[in-house]
């Protein structure tokens, strides 16, 4: 019984954890805004070529179906998605972030979990090798996204 608690509160405390890394955090590492600034800009640079142009390219149809390829580019973007959220630790306003991020935190980490989980859907629908799964998951991340950048971002 002991072992099972433990079990059960070792993998809470888990879960807990990373969800706390996922979202935006109170502090960060970076020496200026500047840096927080560059490296979130960075972060979605990146989700922006593997989710757009790779994954996008193929759900737009502009590039044949290969599931593997499909499962690979969204297994990078699993990780890639939890990226950004570093740099929006408190005190760190500016880029084309709009400063309204820093006054609704709560809503603010709710859309980027939104984000994570839609992507963690969208790697399980390229396990399936179904094209239309893969469209489905597909447009519900880019729901996601547009969902944040409509609230916070400046262009
Ligand atoms: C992208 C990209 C975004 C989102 C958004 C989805 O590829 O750069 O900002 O998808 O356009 O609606």
């Amino acid at each position: 019984m002991k072992k099972l608690l433990s079990a059960v509160m070792l993998a809470t405390c888990t879960l807990a954890t990373s969800t706390a890394l996922a979202v935006t955090p109170a502090e960060d590492h970076f020496e200026t805004t500047d840096d927080a600034v560059q490296y979130r800009q960075a972060a979605f640079k990146l989700i922006g070529d593997v989710f757009g142009a790779r994954l996008g390219a193929v759900a737009r149809g502009d590039v044949d179906y290969d599931a593997d390829a499909v499962k690979e580019n969204a297994q990078t973007l699993k990780v890639l998605i939890n990226l950004p959220w570093a740099g929006f630790a408190d005190g760190r306003e500016g880029g084309n972030a709009q400063d309204k991020i820093w006054g609704n935190k709560d809503d603010f980490n709710k859309k980027a979990q939104a984000a994570i989980d839609a992507v963690a859907e969208l790697e399980t629908a390229s396990e399936s090798g179904d094209l239309a799964k893969f469209k489905q998951a597909f447009a519900g991340v880019g729901q996601s996204c547009k969902s944040c950048h409509d609230s916070y971002r400046k262009r």
